[in-house]
Formats: structure tokens, sequence, C-alpha cells
């Protein structure tokens, strides 16, 4: 197992879309247990292949409170989705910035697992919120940018001020 570096925002290849996966191997089922270890060590929530500068649809996540229930999820789809959540996100790749962005309150996914098996999940709250966060990283879109410009403007400034107190 192995613990990845995640891209931190404004990085240019957090913008890149990624690929559908089309080969089910052990290199895929590796990179499973790598972001799985990489998401709980942050600790996360959720970690979608490009945080990890891997540009393929593969997601995991764990909302639970003991981190004991990894969902992975292969290629991914909204096949519905309901409501409107008032959950306030975060993102490993921007830390220290929280905000609302819109969000359906349920969604019904369709996916494969890392051996191929396809299935359908129904989600609500933090877990569904959490799977629309993920999927748009896999498209190359990070939360920050529902925001308006002031608050982007706000954002950069602030994580190069973190920046520059951590060098
Ligand atoms: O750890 C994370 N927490 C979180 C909280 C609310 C909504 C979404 C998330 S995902 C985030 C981890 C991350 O950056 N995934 O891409
Ligand atoms: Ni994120």
């Amino acid at each position: 197992m192995a613990i990845l570096n995640i891209l931190r925002y404004p990085d240019a290849r957090l913008h890149k879309v990624a690929a559908s996966v089309t080969v089910f191997d052990e290199g895929l089922r590796k990179l499973v247990r790598d972001m799985a270890e990489t998401m709980y060590a942050a600790p996360g929530v959720g970690l979608a292949a490009t945080q990890v500068d891997v540009h393929k649809r593969v997601i995991v996540i764990d909302v639970s409170d003991r981190r004991d229930s990894l969902v992975t999820l292969v290629n991914p789809e909204i096949v519905e989705h309901h409501g409107e959540s008032d959950i306030e996100e975060g993102c490993l790749s921007v830390p220290g910035i929280y905000d609302l962005v819109p969000r359906a309150e349920r969604v019904k996914v369709r996916a494969y697992d890392a051996d191929g098996k396809a299935f359908t999940l129904e989600a609500q709250g933090l877990l569904a919120v959490c799977i629309q966060h993920e999927m748009d990283h896999l498209e190359g879109k990070v939360f920050v940018e529902y925001l308006s410009q002031l608050k982007q403007t706000r954002v950069r400034a602030k994580l190069a001020k973190q920046l520059r107190k951590s060098a």
C-alpha cells in the first residue's frame, strides 16, 4: 500500500477530464487500495483519482464514523437526482476552505466496483453530496468554481498565504 500525493488547488492537473476505465485488473485494484489508504490518512470522506494525478474514472468514499464502509465507484453515472442539499463542502485539494454549493439531496448512481461488477447505489445526505463532489473532480471541476468571483479571489489569496506560511 502507499499514500499518494494529493494535488492542491490551483493546479492545472485538477482540470483534466478523467477517462473511463476499460480494464479491471490488478493495477486498478492497487490504485483503489492506495486511494483508500490516502483518503483515510488525510483524513477525508472521499477521494477522486484526479486528485492523485491519475486521470481515470475512479472514486473512493467512506462517510461512516467508524471508517469501515468503503465505497468504490468506477465509471459512475448519476441516473436520478432529487431535491437540494444544504451541506457545506470541503476538499482535500483546497484545504481550509468550506462553503455551500448547489447539489442534489439524493442521487441514484450506477457504477462498477474494482472487480468490474455493476451495481446501483441510492444515496442521500453527505454520501450523496460526496458522490457529486467526487464526480465533479473526474470532470476537472473543483467545488470552489461554483462560488462567486469575489469568493474565488479570496480562496486564492488564502491558499497563497497558507503556502507562504508553510514555506
Ligand atoms: O473530506 C471531504 N469532505 C467533504 C465534506 C463535504 C462534502 C464533500 C467532501 S469531499 C472531501 C474530500 C475530497 O476532497 N474529495 O474530493
Ligand atoms: Ni475534493
